[in-house]
């Protein structure tokens, strides 16, 4: 059972669990799929968001969409990675939250998702809220609540 501390730790926004927009990788909008796959390669993440000039979310890019685009009959063609521009490859519809949004929200949100970009009100891409800092501070609340 979590204690009506932890219960009030769920009510908090999420301002201060968020790795902030200048520690995420990403790519920007109009960007070659080869440019796309160099940085998902290098950072060893599996997914990044895809910004504009202004910083304004537009979309995801995988590792897995790349592949599949370029992958042909009998082998993959790693020609057409410098053709490719990753608005046309990307995810278009993602899942977001507002930056004063609750842990809560956070939380129900990432049970489907690995990670979740955090808005404001003009939409601006603030950074990402993951798995792995929610369940870290879940496990703190957890341990404080059973001793
Ligand atoms: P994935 O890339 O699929 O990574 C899944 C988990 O593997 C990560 O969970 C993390 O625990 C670990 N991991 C992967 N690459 C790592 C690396 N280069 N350094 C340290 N740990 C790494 P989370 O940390 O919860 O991240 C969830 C997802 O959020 C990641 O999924 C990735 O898509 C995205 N992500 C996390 N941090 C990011 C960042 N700084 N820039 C861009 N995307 C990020």
């Amino acid at each position: 059972m979590l204690s009506v501390s932890s219960k009030e730790f769920l009510k908090l926004p999420i301002t201060d669990f968020i790795i902030s927009a200048d520690k995420v990788a990403h790519v920007q909008l109009g960007n070659y799929a080869e440019h796309a796959l160099l940085v998902l390669t290098k950072t060893g993440y599996s997914s990044i968001p895809v910004l504009d000039m202004s910083y304004r979310m537009h979309g995801m890019i995988s590792v897995q969409q790349i592949t599949d685009e370029i992958l042909g009959l009998d082998r993959i063609e790693y020609e057409r990675l410098a053709e490719i521009k990753v608005d046309s490859i990307m995810s278009k519809e993602f899942v977001k939250i507002h930056i004063n949004d609750t842990f809560q929200k956070g939380l129900d949100l990432l049970i489907n998702h690995p990670y979740i970009c955090v808005v404001d009100d003009q939409q601006t891409f603030l950074g990402i809220l993951t798995r792995r800092v929610v369940m870290k501070q879940l496990k703190k609340h957890l341990y404080v609540s059973m001793v």
